[in-house]
């Protein structure tokens, strides 16, 4: 019998590695670029060793740079959300560190940055790796929430790095992992540690993307999963012609992923979280514009629908954002009492009773499911756990209890059968595309080429992604240079700040000028499953959203 498939295959893919990357290393000349840094005394002050760094693009030429020459041992830890292609970036790591010394070590610490602290690794190994080059997830080593901020954990860190003299981190995370990059590496800075910390932009939201980085890998091979899923439903809708379908895609903050679906799939309507907040909808005038395109299609013998809802939906809607932030505020405040609270119901009217009266009315007026999901326990970045609130559920019950009342008037004379869909960890692990084979394996590659070269604080990036990938740019941007200020438990934080979709950018602007042809016809395209193998134009394909921001030049 014939085991091979399609896994099996992939594991053979050599990923191509950008022109600048396959010089020697000592023909990989760091140059400094200018950089654009934040104003804000407080940041400036708090990365007081790490601030005011050049940004650097790899040139072929001479590098003149303190390379390190002795054998390292360098560490590598997931963090956050799985994204596909992880694995790529440790081959990547690996492959550079053994083509310059065949006795460089890569140690992976297992289950994220608690595994540093419990002193828990394996030692990466090529027979070992070859199990997993191409493959999604991020079971080589697994991946954690936790984060390492409080000086006990950064000593301890320390202390573990110093005793098996560890010469590099590299962390492989979004926008929180990140910030946790920067704030280690400044402390090592401080403590005259010598160890690099550099960063890998990972998050299949696609939300850390700025000024230096175009997309974080992960996002291309997900959004192609969810666009197949939903371009079948899609098929699947005009087929059946009885049922409209809601469905929920992940993307904890922004909504990248649900514009970039809906772009590759057409939709007769897709919710931007970003848009609600900008308009300041409330969730009935959300409702009421989903009912408008009802009835518009009841109207037309259309009583079927595809419907694109984000995630984070929920935070965007500004009366409901404004609970969630009260619910963290309640929650870190009284984080101890509430911890030795025994049951659910015992911790909902703890909090209930802690809430002003609009809130507490707000929260009373949803369904008792929703009332649960709003008060789960927070992640340790002090996030909501988005993925778990039913916000299509939610709107489907609204929409249902409205369209009974006008049925009633006389005024929908329709059929409104619902389905709700949820597509979000189905697309985490998937096995990446070419593109996130190829970018995943190059940030993998010229991460280690930052720390061989000395860097620490930087952010691995690749640019000028829609070119083939021979000619991506290479180099590392400062991480503190992406650093901000915001509210988090309750408190001042420093944090890079999570990219919302652009509402004059040019993929929103691409949604709103087909909005009203795709509400009202059936204008579906079902992309088809993500091809590995076969004509360029198919399998290298990249996003739409990255298509369309290429258009417009951009300066590093
Ligand atoms: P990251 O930001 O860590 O990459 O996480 C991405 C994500 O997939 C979100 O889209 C989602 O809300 C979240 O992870 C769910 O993860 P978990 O199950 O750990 O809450």
């Amino acid at each position: 019998m014939n085991n091979s498939n399609i896994t099996c295959e992939r594991k053979k893919f050599k990923p191509i590695l950008p022109n600048i990357l396959q010089n020697r290393i000592k023909n990989i000349d760091p140059v400094s670029c200018c950089s654009t840094y934040s104003e804000n005394p407080k940041i400036q002050q708090r990365f007081i060793n790490t601030y005011g760094k050049p940004v650097i693009k790899f040139r072929k030429g001479l590098n003149t740079h303190n390379i390190q020459k002795k054998s390292m041992k360098v560490a590598v830890i997931f963090s956050g959300g799985q994204a596909p292609g992880g694995h790529n970036v440790i081959a990547g790591i690996f492959d550079c560190l053994k083509k310059v010394n065949p006795e460089n070590r890569l140690i992976g610490y297992l289950g994220g940055a608690a595994g540093i602290l419990k002193n828990q690794y394996k030692i990466i190994e090529k027979d070992q790796l070859k199990h997993y080059r191409n493959t999604g997830g991020f079971h080589l080593i697994y991946s954690g929430r936790d984060k390492i901020e409080t000086v006990e954990q950064l000593s301890l860190m320390k202390k573990h790095f110093e005793t098996d003299k560890v010469d590099a981190l590299i962390i492989i995370g979004g926008d929180d992992s990140n910030t946790n990059a920067a704030i280690i590496a400044e402390y090592f800075k401080q403590k005259k540690l010598k160890t690099c910390i550099v960063g890998v932009p990972k998050t299949i939201d696609g939300d850390l993307q700025n000024q230096y980085v175009e997309i974080p890998f992960g996002f291309d091979t997900a959004t192609k999963i969810y666009s197949e899923l939903v371009g079948n439903v899609c098929i699947d809708v005009c087929s059946a012609r009885k049922y409209w379908h809601f469905i929920r895609l992940m993307g904890r903050s922004a909504s990248h992923i649900t514009l970039e679906v809906g772009l590759q799939t057409h939709p007769n309507i897709i919710v931007i979280g970003e848009e609600v907040l900008e308009k300041r909808m409330t969730l009935s005038n959300i409702v009421d514009n989903i009912i408008d395109i009802i009835l518009k299609r009841s109207k037309l013998n259309k009583d079927f629908g595809v419907i694109l809802i984000p995630e984070g939906l929920i935070e965007f809607i500004p009366e409901i954002r404004e609970l969630i932030y009260t619910i963290n505020d309640i929650l870190y405040k009284n984080r101890d009492i509430i911890k030795t609270m025994k049951t659910c119901v015992e911790k909902e009217h703890y909090i209930c009773s802690k809430l002003p009266s609009h809130l507490y009315n707000l929260m009373q007026s949803f369904p008792h499911n929703i009332i649960e999901q709003l008060l789960l326990d927070r992640d340790p970045h002090g996030n909501i756990q988005v993925s778990s609130i039913e916000t299509d559920k939610l709107l489907i019950t609204m929409i249902h209890k409205k369209l009974n009342k006008l049925c009633k008037l006389g005024k929908y004379h329709g059929k409104f059968n619902a389905i709700s869909h949820f597509f979000g960890y189905e697309g985490r692990c998937g096995l990446p595309s070419n593109f996130d084979a190829n970018y995943a394996y190059a940030l993998g590659y010229n991460a280690a080429v930052l720390i061989i070269n000395g860097f620490t604080g930087y952010l691995s990036y690749i640019n000028k992604l829609a070119k083939v990938p021979y000619d991506w740019e290479c180099g590392g941007v400062p991480i503190v240079n992406m650093i901000n200020i915001e509210k988090r438990k309750g408190e001042d934080k420093f944090v890079i700040q999570k990219t919302l979709v652009d509402l004059h950018g040019i993929p929103f602007m691409e949604y709103i000028s087909n909005k009203e042809k795709w509400a009202l016809n059936e204008d579906y395209i079902s992309p088809g499953p993500i091809q590995y193998y076969g004509k360029s134009c198919i399998t290298d394909r990249v996003t739409k959203t990255l298509q369309l921001k290429c258009k417009k030049p951009k300066k590093i």
